[in-house]
């Protein structure tokens, strides 16, 4: 037989196998073929429901692991490299306060709430109008309650929000807008919102969209004096003062970017940020007063101040004596920050000089105007009390409790702002006439941090609990009169009740983090390891020595900088300072 006729007969040989006919010949090949079928079938079978019960376990064990790790959070505890629970507990000196961990949670869900409100009426415009279910770009589109929560979700553990807000961040901010936006608010809530982010999660991306939106922000500060402007076309790089101020920079305005810029140059390496806002202290040092009280409104060209304009540590003054102090803790309070921390006390002697008591034992800070003073109090300086327990620990000790001592008188008033209304909600500021108690001014409410933040310092500073008390009192009052369907509203009235439609981007970047905070361990991003900016956005300290000029003295230690979710969980030191 040729080849040909070979292969085609074994090939015949094989295909008779597949013929029905050959089997029914054959019936015990057939019951042997059906049985190995059966077998084979069964044993596929079986391993199928085996692999669904195994995922059914491993999914179930998940939810189980997931609910121990909130448990743990609730109770201060954030796991390590370290899973056993004895020496977590001993290495953090961590105390398990269930009251703590409940009202913890409380403020993780009104998060929530408000995050997922802003999510479905607002993604990613500046603020969402909880009433109307609209969102409103109040800071020309740059994402502001957005950007402004990132640090936020993470700090409570909101993975999936802050990765959702993140590819955002990623896919679609950009800063190319035809804007008049304000310096300082993008400052502090768009630059400090990133540098945050990028500090708390290494993910690059927060640090490129900050320098693309700080350099953006730069020609504001080309004036003669140096003392910025306070407004800038975002896409065209033109600077100018509002026509209402006649043409002058706000004290506050041009002086509370120095953390920001400076964190950006240590973590770029790029010094000309930080050059811009050191030489703004440097022509706020030539026209120092000696009370250390700046009027707040300067003239960026000749650098003068218009002397008879408002002295306060209300709107328009009070961050910048904020900056002050901050910036010498940021600086390691070395000697090349010592300036600041010299004119930061210089302030506060000011400021003791301003502040008065009622009758009732109320104290209170007034503001100047020219040689007269006016018995009145924003909201705003409430976050006088923390700045003052904040900066204590610099002074001698004498020194130090009297400066304590005035941060928690301070601090009693401002809670009975809130106390002192219907609403228990605080107006928008306070007189004091003739020394009597307070009376409403200005009946607002829009949700302001303030006094929730000084609470969250003294608590942390002074170990007291009754100022996690407070501020669980103002929350509850928050849930009650501000919590809608929609989000959270502020107040047009906190004497009636009456709501607004506004749900403000630092409710969720400072109030509820605040507050948060107020019920965690002070380990938990401690004041040792972080300093905040006054939109509550949490910068890392960065080693910088004692000696060296002003400028490009920091360390930058990328590594020691980057943080993983993990390092932001490993504590030391659990003892207020
Ligand atoms: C925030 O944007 C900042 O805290 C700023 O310093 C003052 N005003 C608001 C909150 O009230």
């Amino acid at each position: 037989m040729g080849r040909r006729s070979q292969s085609s007969s074994s090939s015949s040989t094989a295909w008779r196998h597949l013929s029905p006919w050959y089997y029914l010949k054959r019936p015990a090949r057939l019951a042997l073929l059906v049985v190995g079928f059966v077998a084979a079938t069964f044993a596929s079978w079986d391993r199928l429901s085996l692999v669904r019960d195994y995922e059914a376990e491993i999914s179930r064990l998940d939810e189980e692991v997931n609910r121990l790790y909130d448990q743990l959070r609730m109770a201060g505890i954030y796991l390590d490299d370290n899973p056993n629970i004895e020496n977590i507990i001993k290495k953090h000196h961590l105390e398990v306060d269930p009251v703590n961990s409940v009202r913890r949670e409380k403020v993780k869900e009104a998060m929530l709430h408000a995050w997922n409100s802003y999510v479905k009426y607002a993604w990613g415009q500046d603020e969402l109008q909880p009433q109307s279910k609209n969102g409103v770009n109040t800071f020309g589109g740059l994402g502001a309650t957005l950007v402004d929560s990132l640090d936020t979700l993470y700090i409570m553990g909101l993975k999936e929000e802050f990765k959702k807000a993140r590819d955002w961040v990623a896919e679609s901010l950009e800063f190319d807008k035809d804007y008049e936006a304000s310096v300082f608010e993008t400052t502090i809530r768009v630059v400090g919102g990133l540098l945050s982010a990028y500090d708390l999660s290494a993910d690059k991306i927060f640090l490129e969209k900050a320098r693309d939106i700080t350099d953006r922000l730069l020609p504001a500060w080309d004036t003669s004096s140096g003392i910025p402007y306070n407004r800038i076309n975002l896409a065209e790089g033109k600077a100018s003062n509002p026509g209402w101020n006649g043409g002058n920079s706000i004290l506050a305005d041009s002086g509370t970017e120095q953390l920001e810029f400076i964190a950006l140059s240590q973590r770029t390496g790029d010094q000309k940020y930080q050059q811009k806002v050191e030489n703004v202290i440097r022509q706020f040092q030539k026209i120092f007063p000696s009370d250390g009280l700046l009027p707040i409104n300067i003239n960026p060209h000749s650098g003068a101040v218009k002397s008879y304009s408002k002295i306060t540590f209300g709107a328009m003054g009070d961050s910048f004596y904020e900056c002050l102090l901050k910036v010498w803790i940021q600086g390691n309070k070395t000697e090349s920050v010592k300036h600041y921390r010299q004119m930061w006390e210089t302030s506060m002697e000011g400021l003791l000089g301003l502040t008065r008591k009622t009758s009732s034992n109320f104290y209170y800070v007034c503001e100047k105007n020219g040689d007269s003073l006016s018995e009145k109090m924003d909201e705003l300086a409430c976050f006088v009390p923390g700045m003052l327990a904040l900066g204590a620990s610099g002074y001698s000790p004498e020194k130090a409790e009297k400066i304590m001592n005035l941060a928690e008188e301070l601090a009693w008033t401002c809670y009975n702002f809130y106390q002192s209304t219907p609403t228990k909600l605080a107006g928008e500021n306070y007189y004091f006439h003739g020394g009597q108690d307070m009376v409403v001014g200005t009946s607002w409410n829009i949700l302001r941090p303030e006094t929730i933040e000084s609470l969250m310092y003294l608590w942390r500073l002074t170990g007291n609990k009754t100022y996690q008390d407070w501020g669980w009192d103002i929350f509850q009052a928050f849930e009650k009169n501000s919590r809608i369907e929609s989000g959270y509203v502020g107040l047009k009235d906190v004497n009636t009740g009456t709501k607004d439609d506004m749900m403000q981007s630092f409710f969720l970047a400072e109030t509820l983090k605040y507050l948060y905070l107020l019920f965690s361990p002070p380990s938990f991003i401690s004041f040792d390891e972080w300093v905040f900016n006054t939109e509550a956005h949490p910068l890392k300290i960065v080693t910088r020595h004692g000696n060296e000029g002003s400028s490009g003295d920091a360390e930058v230690q990328s590594t020691g900088l980057l943080l993983m979710p993990s390092d932001l969980y490993r504590h030391d030191k659990g003892d207020p300072p």
